[in-house]
């Protein structure tokens, strides 16, 4: 299978997040590619490839260009504020009852554009995000041009940002960009498959008044963990989109591959009838049972059961890599997607 990867994306390498209220080591690090470049070599998985360069043009038809320009700018703008600091990051939101106008300061438009705490912009971050967005859209040209399969080895992560909203180790949303490249290059539907341990609410937000991209997801429930406020069961669709929504929520603890599977058929029935002209997987492997931050009960031989169902729909497919923290394991938990899906 041909992987695309940039070596550019460890320039985002922030050292702390807030977890649990204190600041920890980021768990989102550049080392996590390392762990997966080394398992896809040691497997013989297929060859690797470096991205070509694009233009902001793909990304601003699906986020914002003021979301674009701030991102651009963030890191210069912090830097002349605070000389000394490490990382960016927002303290402030404009939460329920307040006005939606971008303040003038770095700090306010921070909270404007971040939901949450753990996307801390640093110095490299924009030369990341791009290379990162770089990875899918060359791994989706190349499926446009004949290949079956293609994984983008993309990083920071980007199913938690919307059109634009940073959240959750994530920027530019990858597999949003590259599903929206496809139809612009003459695709007239796509489904994205995510399968992250959390839901993808930027995805969702993104094209959810949309029919011609179907997102489903198989997520821990939102009343029990992150993103906390949306990937209800009952979120479907608005207006044309409506039914082209699919949450599937999980319980913590008990979802074993028994119960994952069951939801997965779900799934996959709803996208075979959908009859997608391309499939784009958001592939978070936190699912796995030792994942540092998730409560699923994954193992290494499901997700290569995962890759042999996700096969099974014979679509021309694009993996974007997502979330996934279990470092020692994550080598061999991707790899065993991608091998299940070639086998
Ligand atoms: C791309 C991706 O996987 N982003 C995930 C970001 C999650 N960050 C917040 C994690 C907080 C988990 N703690 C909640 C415990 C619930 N029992
Ligand atoms: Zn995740």
């Amino acid at each position: 299978m041909l992987t695309i990867y940039s070596e550019q994306q460890k320039l985002h390498n922030p050292a702390r997040e807030f977890l649990g209220g204190d600041l920890v080591p980021y768990l989102e690090s550049p080392k996590r590619l390392d762990y997966v470049l080394e398992a896809i070599q040691r497997n013989d998985l297929g060859r690797i490839e470096w991205p070509d360069s694009f233009s902001t043009e793909p990304i601003a038809r699906v986020h914002r260009p003021d979301y674009i320009q701030f991102l651009e700018t963030a890191w210069q703008r912090w830097h002349q504020t605070y000389p000394e600091a490490t990382q960016a990051s927002p303290y402030c939101f404009p939460h329920r009852g307040l006005r939606h106008v971008v303040p003038e300061t770095i700090e306010g438009a921070l909270g404007y554009y971040a939901m949450d705490l753990t996307a801390p912009v640093v110095e490299g971050t924009w030369k990341a995000i791009r290379a990162s967005v770089d990875c899918a859209l060359t791994a989706q040209k190349r499926i446009m041009d004949g290949e079956p399969v293609a994984f983008a080895l993309c990083r920071p992560p980007g199913h938690h940002a919307s059109k634009d909203v940073m959240a959750g180790y994530c920027f530019f949303n990858n597999a949003a960009i590259a599903t929206q490249a496809f139809l612009d290059q003459g695709a007239e539907k796509v489904a994205i498959l995510d399968v992250d341990y959390h839901h993808g609410h930027g995805t969702q937000s993104i094209f959810y008044s949309r029919s011609d991209v179907l997102y489903a997801s198989l997520h821990a429930d939102p009343r029990r963990d992150y993103p906390h406020y949306l990937g209800h069961e009952d979120e479907t669709g608005e207006g044309a989109g409506l039914g082209f929504n699919m949450n599937l929520p999980l319980p913590l603890q008990v979802t074993g591959w028994v119960e994952y599977r069951r939801a997965l058929e779900l799934a996959l029935g709803r996208i075979d009838e959908f009859r997608p002209d391309y499939l784009v997987v958001s592939l978070g492997l936190d699912t796995y049972e030792r994942d540092p931050i998730s409560f699923f009960n994954i193992t290494t031989p499901d997700f290569q059961e995962l890759g042999r169902c996700l096969a099974a729909l014979k679509k021309p497919t694009l993996f974007v890599f997502e979330g996934g923290y279990a470092l020692e394991a994550l080598g061999h938990n991707t790899v065993a997607v991608l091998e299940g899906f070639s086998a």
